[in-house]
């Protein structure tokens, strides 16, 4: 088709509009989905369709925003505050995202948030089919819009639809004590193409659409009454060159040094996630005072580096959290700490991505212990950017990217003894056997990298598009 375009559609845009007073300012996003999609969606006519992040009730404003925005093919979605409290903060956050974390005695069953989730998936749809013709590729991002594939169907079913969820897709068990699982499962069902991080989530998607949608499968293929629908696992990979480079960059080698000077011989063990529960930073921190009680002669040897990145802290079980990791920490200080060594060094913001660059570069051993996580990107990042191959990655199994990076020491995060047994092992890990590692992890990682993800999930969808066109001129 001569005209084809490819539509992007995610919660956030990539570029974020921040408004104080009559003033505003745009932030690009340094996201992984921004990079990767960043070349595609500013080529032809193709557009990325989103929230630009912030309410903008002042109609003037709101137009000359969404004029800067259209001319760099970004369509921005309205939302105003009730909507962002009840289909973001709420359905999105408080009931989606601790149930397919495994977090159901999280969950909040609220039927407001159902209504408002329902309006806003619609008024996605809606700004998709405003601009979508048939032929179209529209891909569609996150359990945010879990409706959106099909409300776009519905109303325009000449155009290709293609979903990724980048959180895990739980099991059957746990997806059914959703009161609106047969929706989701419906919403889900209008893509063509439907991509999860792991053949797992896929697994668990399969079975979900069988026991509850009682739809035939046949193999990874869900085979409706007028077509099917395709799922398959797509693991979401970094942009290496990007990483590997910044380690170079002279800010980045200006924080090292810094860290250096910190540092003296110590080892740097560092841990950087977003304030979530799904992260295991309370079990982590349990884990490394085992470590430091049992392992008396590493005292004063290591200092564990960890960084959490501020999140939904307003919310009762982030803030609940928060104080948690406040108090492990300042327990653990005081307990094992001396005139001359800090055993936590722990940082509640955001750094700049040069800092994060150099705590990768400085850091003897990273520990990435999620309980629970779609991918987990952090792990790809911190491979990426150790340019002499030494350096250690300990990987919980709960994250999507143990399921490609073998060659980390893998633990379960909930067993303290095991995260603890395996500090001591990175910490003792011969240079040689740190080489041969790190370089099978970087191979994996500079080969399935971003624009590798983005590439296949394209031509899978395609492909589907082109094999279902197929049959139905038959
Ligand atoms: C979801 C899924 C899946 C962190 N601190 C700073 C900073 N970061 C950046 C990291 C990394 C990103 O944030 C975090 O990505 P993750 O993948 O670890 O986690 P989520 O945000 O939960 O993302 C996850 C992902 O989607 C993709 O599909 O892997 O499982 O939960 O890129 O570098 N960046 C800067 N300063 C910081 O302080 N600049």
């Amino acid at each position: 088709m001569k005209d084809r375009k490819t539509i992007i559609v995610s919660n956030r845009l990539p570029v974020r509009v921040e408004i104080k007073d009559e003033e505003w300012n745009y932030h690009q996003s340094e996201g992984g989905l921004a990079t990767g999609l960043g070349s595609m969606f500013k080529e032809g006519n193709n557009v990325w369709i989103g929230w630009p992040g912030a309410s903008i009730p002042d109609q003037r404003i709101r137009q000359i925003i969404t004029r800067d925005f259209r001319a760099q093919h970004l369509y921005p979605v309205m939302l105003s505050p009730e909507e962002i409290e009840h289909y973001y903060d709420g359905f999105s956050n408080d009931t989606l995202w601790p149930l397919f974390h495994y977090f159901p005695s999280y969950a909040n069953y609220d039927p407001e948030d159902w209504e408002y989730y329902q309006a806003v998936n619609q008024k996605f749809a809606d700004a998709v089919l405003d601009i979508a013709e048939p032929g179209d590729i529209i891909w569609i991002q996150d359990y945010q819009l879990m409706l959106v594939p099909e409300m776009v169907r519905r109303a325009n079913p000449g155009v290709t639809v293609g979903f990724f969820q980048h959180i895990p897709f739980p099991s059957y068990e746990v997806f059914r004590l959703l009161p609106w699982r047969d929706a989701l499962l419906k919403g889900l069902m209008g893509a063509d193409l439907i991509g999860f991080h792991t053949f797992d989530d896929v697994r668990h998607f399969m079975s979900a659409a069988m026991r509850i949608a009682n739809t035939q499968s046949n193999a990874n293929e869900i085979v409706l009454d007028d077509r099917s629908v395709v799922v398959d696992a797509f693991p979401m990979g970094i942009d290496y060159e990007k990483y590997r480079d910044n380690v170079l960059n002279s800010k980045t080698k200006r924080n090292e040094h810094k860290l250096h000077q910190l540092m003296g011989d110590k080892k740097l063990m560092i841990a950087i996630d977003r304030l979530d529960y799904s992260k295991g930073i309370p079990q982590r921190l349990e884990a490394f005072e085992l470590f430091l009680r049992d392992n008396p002669q590493f005292r004063e040897q290591v200092i564990f580096l960890q960084l959490v990145v501020p999140s939904r802290d307003t919310v009762k079980q982030y803030a609940t959290l928060k104080e948690e990791i406040n108090r492990l920490v300042s327990e653990i200080n005081a307990k094992y700490g001396s005139l001359s060594w800090q055993p936590i060094h722990y940082f509640y913001r955001s750094f700049p991505i040069e800092m994060l660059s150099a705590l990768y570069a400085s850091a003897d051993i990273a520990l990435v212990t999620p309980v629970r996580d779609g991918m987990n990107l952090v792990c790809k990042e911190y491979i990426a950017s150790r340019l002499d191959k030494t350096g250690v990655l300990i990987l919980s199994e709960m994250a999507g990217a143990s399921k490609e990076l073998y060659e980390a020491l893998q633990i379960n995060p909930t067993d303290k003894q095991a995260v603890a047994a395996a500090i001591r092992e990175a910490l003792l890990m011969p240079e040689a056997e740190q080489i041969r590692r790190m370089e099978a992890l970087q191979q994996t990682v500079e080969r399935f990298n971003i624009h590798h993800w983005v590439s296949n999930f394209m031509e899978k969808l395609n492909e589907v598009k082109h094999k279902q066109e197929q049959l139905s001129t038959r």
